[in-house]
């Protein structure tokens, strides 16, 4: 059944330091509340108790350059990246629930520091790579890749503990719609493999997958982590969440990406990030972003349609 280590270790992260939209906090109490844990013991994985991790605010957090609350995100990271790391050496899969991406920062350091070979596959409608030079609106959240890679110069002090562990040739994008030009800039100059919605349209899912995979784990070897942004799906499937953009992966689409990462059997840890319960229109909208979320995650840890 894919999986081969059957034991996970899921970590709450009610965080929302990295961007400026209340309720991205509210994110992991949902995704529990919907029963994500029963769900994942009648897909026969042993459940460690959740962590449920704090992060307490810092007394005083003036901007870093353009970097808004540069203090609370850097230790609040920093907490995530060594939980991770324990989860993986006490033999667990690190289930992360956000909360808001920048939180990302922790969790592919916490991996990358038990697995350097690993490769990162991020779906998302956007890249995440801006550097502190480059964001245009100061939220950490739209930086995490750049820190993983390195590419910020100087590196904010609050960071000087994040590892460029993440080379380019191991980095892949599927579901991209909304890439600020500095953002596209680095992908091009880092050859990084980024299929955005085009791809999707043009290749199908699968080839994408494939071709995702052929660029990142070309030996099939690597251990795999799968950072998942809830608005890498279109606002019809997942409408609660801070930055939706129009013209994203149906449901289907992002359950056969997490499905096919499965299957290869090399998946070692999963994010699932940015559900914002606060923002849904109604509490439909926000039960269908939360129920979206538990269905890729499931299909991530082995769930299968036959
Ligand atoms: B998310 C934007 N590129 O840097 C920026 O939701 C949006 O984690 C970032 O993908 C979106 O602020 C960050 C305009
Ligand atoms: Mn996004
Ligand atoms: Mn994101
Ligand atoms: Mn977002």
């Amino acid at each position: 059944k894919f999986h081969k280590n059957r034991n996970v270790q899921i970590i709450s992260c009610p965080f929302s330091g990295g961007q400026a939209r209340g309720g991205v906090e509210l994110g992991p109490d949902h995704v529990l509340e919907h029963g994500l844990e029963k769900q994942l013991e009648s897909l026969d994985w042993t459940i460690a108790p959740t962590k449920s991790l704090s992060f307490p605010e810092p007394a005083s957090d003036p901007d870093e350059g353009k970097l808004k609350r540069p203090n609370f995100v850097g230790s609040s990271t920093k907490n995530v990246a060594d939980t991770v790391a324990a989860a993986l050496k006490a033999g667990t899969f690190p289930l992360t629930i956000g909360g808001d991406h920048s939180l990302a920062i922790g969790t592919v350091s916490g991996v990358f520091s038990q697995h350097a070979d690993a490769c990162l596959l991020w779906i998302d409608a956007h890249a995440d790579i801006n550097t502190p030079q480059s964001t245009p609106s100061g939220n950490i959240h739209g930086c995490p890749v750049s820190f993983l890679m390195g590419l910020a110069e100087p590196c904010p002090p609050q960071f000087a503990w994040v590892k460029p562990y993440l080379k380019s040739n191991k980095l892949a994008y599927i579901g991209l719609r909304d890439v600020d030009p500095g953002e596209r800039e680095i992908l091009r100059k880092h050859n990084i493999a980024a299929f955005s919605m085009h791809h999707v349209d043009k290749y199908g899912i699968g080839k994408v997958v494939e071709l995702a995979l052929e660029r990142v784990n070309p030996d099939g070897k690597s251990p795999i982590h799968l950072s998942l942004d809830i608005d890498a799906l279109d606002p019809e499937h997942a409408p609660a969440t801070g930055t939706p953009v129009r013209g994203g992966l149906s449901l289907r689409e992002a359950c056969y990406i997490c499905e096919a990462l499965a299957e290869t059997g090399n998946l070692v840890a999963m994010d699932i990030m940015e559900c914002n319960p606060a923002l849904g229109a109604d509490a439909q909208s926000v039960n269908a972003t939360i129920a979206a979320a538990c269905s890729v995650v499931r299909c991530a840890m082995g769930e299968t349609l036959l």
